[in-house]
């Protein structure tokens, strides 16, 4: 007995004196968005969550889409808190940051899959699934999750290209294929910032009347708003190509074209769409970081916090008598109803 109290204090003792003086270990901690810790933004308290797909493979021109969503995330420690537009900090909404959908370069389907999986479960407990690419391709994937909750889903598309071809390269899933692959679905897409555009695609587009607000038409007349949006149902997904926007603001895309869309542009129309539809989803695809250039994974990062606050909009109830033209729209069968706030 006597010994036993003896060592419980000599441990005691021990512990206090020597572990204090040590630097603490360190213990690698995950890249979340705005450099958040675990703590305040907790995966059960989030309204939006940024999924990491580092999908590569069949970026065509310059590849390096693998490396996007940790430079977005790395830049977006970068980005103040405080949004002046809006007199808010977006990230309040409740936000969290999963960790990379493992993507293997030998099935890519299987990788598109998981990606389907994580959007399915984000969508069940609703919040809406924002994804970091990675390249265009993966864009197949959380749409077809939302399409089985939200039939009347369609897409806006920010884009230099319409990737409506039927196949590129010779696969199906290529990031000059994936708005076809969503068509397919019965989904339509309204492509803005448009510039480069192959004779099969003109084609497509003709026989299927569907939209396309080119870049140039935008440049003459001013971006069309109330167009873009009478072309869009309800609810919406976004999925934003980095090379819509000029390569002057943003160099490092797979595919860069000149003649883009502006800054200002961008943000324009996007806080439009989630003031006036319910935005179920949205992706930041095609950032291929060049070493040394920060810049374009610090636009990316911040277009991710301002429309992470334009979605504020989309997800509050619309005030009584509002001139809203979207209805709160429930997911087909919800298994379980809406985080509250
Ligand atoms: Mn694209």
């Amino acid at each position: 007995m006597t010994t036993n109290t003896k060592t419980t204090t000599t441990r005691k003792t021990r512990k206090k004196t020597k572990t204090s003086s040590r630097p603490p270990l360190a213990v690698p901690e995950p890249v979340l968005f705005l450099g958040l810790s675990p703590a305040e933004c907790p995966l059960s308290r989030a309204r939006v969550v940024f999924v990491p797909a580092p999908f590569d493979q069949t970026t065509s021109y310059m590849s390096g889409t693998r490396f996007g969503p940790r430079a977005i995330l790395e830049a977006s420690r970068q980005v103040e808190f405080y949004d002046e537009e809006l007199d808010l900090e977006p990230f309040r909404i409740g936000i969290a940051t999963l960790a990379e959908i493992s993507v293997d370069p030998l099935d890519y389907q299987a990788s598109l899959d998981r990606l389907e999986g994580v959007t399915s479960k984000l969508a069940d407990s609703g919040a809406v699934p924002f994804t970091l690419g990675g390249e265009h391709s993966l864009t197949i994937a959380p749409v077809r999750a939302l399409r089985e909750r939200y039939p009347d889903l369609s897409v806006l598309q920010l884009d230099a290209h319409l990737d409506l071809r039927e196949e590129y390269q010779g696969t199906k899933l290529s990031h000059a294929s994936v708005m076809r692959r969503v068509r397919e679905l019965g989904v339509p897409t309204v492509p803005v910032g448009i510039r480069s555009v192959a004779r099969e695609e003109a084609d497509y587009v003709h026989a299927e009347k569907a939209p396309v607000f080119l870049a140039r038409e935008i440049r003459e007349r001013g971006l069309p708003v109330e167009q873009i949006l009478q072309s869009l149902r309800n609810p919406v997904y976004i999925s934003i190509d980095l090379d819509a926007f000029d390569p002057a603001y943003v160099t490092g895309v797979g595919t860069p074209e000149p003649g883009g869309l502006t800054w200002e542009e961008g943000l324009r129309l996007l806080r439009a769409v989630c003031e006036r539809r319910q935005v179920v989803g949205c992706d930041l695809v095609e950032l291929c970081p060049i070493q040394g250039q920060p810049a374009s994974d610090f636009f990316a990062a911040k277009l991710a916090n301002k429309l992470l606050g334009y979605l504020g909009f989309s997800l509050a109830e619309p005030a009584a008598g509002a001139a809203k033209d979207a209805r709160r729209i429930p997911a087909k069968s919800p298994r379980v109803p809406s985080l509250k706030r």
